[in-house]
């Protein structure tokens, strides 16, 4: 048994781990925070929304009274942080709210667990804070000694908080966990990124806008396995410790675009070459040694049925992202 809270749990990748623990470990129970921003959609967890093992808080993790009145009622074992603004162009229009979210909510959300006390707090980092490697080495690949060079402010936020947990273990004896993933895609992603913008926007025949000349590389991993990666870390992870969960599965952004199209059977005339991202990473590429060694976990959908998931999954589900669009989901 457990009492887990989740930040940001009305997000894709949040929302899909509170998903997959109520399946996987009945008897939990998930306590939600969400501020809902433009990429939380309470619509999301609808269909949870009454079970007895599942609670939604609407609240800010910057918001210390009200996070600290949350550990006082819920006593939580484990805090899962996916509380964060995490889209890199939003962050080049305007830096402060993810310094505000990314960096000082992880602080307060640690000072809670100080105070309250908690058995582990783990930190859903990503490989950005490695910056990025160069695309004539496919030798290189980020380990968990590779030295924090982030590129946007972004991933220079998320960065920032990384050290930030590893100071409160060291000075607090926090007993926390970081993991450090790489491009998630899946059910539930908000249509800002690429492959689900590409998605709705082939299905409503409008361009596909790809930055530069779109051989920038990810390293493409689906949701559940991401999930499946922190559900095994929460459980089996060493205290203090950081866990690259990234799957060998580089492909780049021009060949996902094509695949997309394929896939709807959308022409590839819709596909537009627009201006480079400010600072566009060349390559990211984790290598998961270590949670292979340590925790036995290793990806286990390929890309192309991911890839075929996923587009399904925007085909049947059409509504939900249709809401996003008109803006209707902000009305929860
Ligand atoms: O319209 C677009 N056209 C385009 O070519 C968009 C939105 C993106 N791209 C490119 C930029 C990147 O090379 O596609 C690639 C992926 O872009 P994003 O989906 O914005 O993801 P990325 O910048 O790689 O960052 C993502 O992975 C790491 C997440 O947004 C981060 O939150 C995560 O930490």
């Amino acid at each position: 048994m457990m009492n887990i809270i989740v930040t940001g749990g009305a997000g894709f990748i949040g929302a899909n781990f509170i998903f997959y623990m109520l399946r996987k470990h009945p008897g939990y129970r998930i306590v939600c925070v969400d501020k809902l921003t433009y990429a939380g959609n309470i619509l999301t967890l609808q269909p949870i929304m009454k079970e007895p093992d599942f609670r939604f808080e609407k609240l800010d993790i910057c918001d210390r009274e009200g996070v600290y009145r949350l550990f006082e009622e819920e006593k939580p074992d484990v805090v899962v942080n996916f509380a964060a603004e995490s889209h890199v162009d939003r962050s080049i229009t305007d830096p402060s709210v993810f310094l505000q979210t990314n960096i000082i909510g992880t602080g307060v959300l640690m000072d809670a667990c100080c105070k309250y006390g908690i058995k582990r707090f783990h930190q859903v980092s990503t490989d950005e804070v490695y910056g990025d490697l160069p695309l004539d080495r496919p030798d290189l690949f980020f380990t968990e000694q590779t030295p924090l060079h982030a590129s946007s402010p972004y991933s220079a936020s998320k960065a920032s908080a990384d050290l930030l947990v590893m100071a409160y273990h060291r000075t607090f004896g926090l007993p926390v966990t970081i993991s450090r993933c790489s491009n998630n895609y899946g059910p539930y992603q908000f249509p800002e990124k690429l492959i689900p913008l590409m998605i709705s926007n082939a299905l409503t025949d409008k361009p596909l806008p790809v930055y530069g000349d779109g051989l920038n590389v990810r390293d493409w991993l689906y949701v559940e396995d991401h999930c499946r990666a922190i559900d095994l870390i929460l459980h089996n992870g060493q205290e203090g410790e950081v866990y690259n969960v990234g799957g060998h599965n580089e492909m780049n952004n021009i060949t996902i675009v094509k695949l997309i199209c394929q896939e709807l059977g959308k022409p590839e005339s819709l596909i537009t070459y627009v201006t480079d991202r400010k600072g566009h990473d060349r390559r990211y590429a984790i290598d998961p040694a270590k949670i292979h060694a340590e925790l036995d976990w290793l990806p286990e959908t390929r890309f192309a049925e991911g890839i075929r998931k996923t587009v399904r999954w925007y085909v049947d589900n059409r509504q939900w992202w249709e809401k996003i669009l008109s803006g209707e989901y902000l009305k929860g």
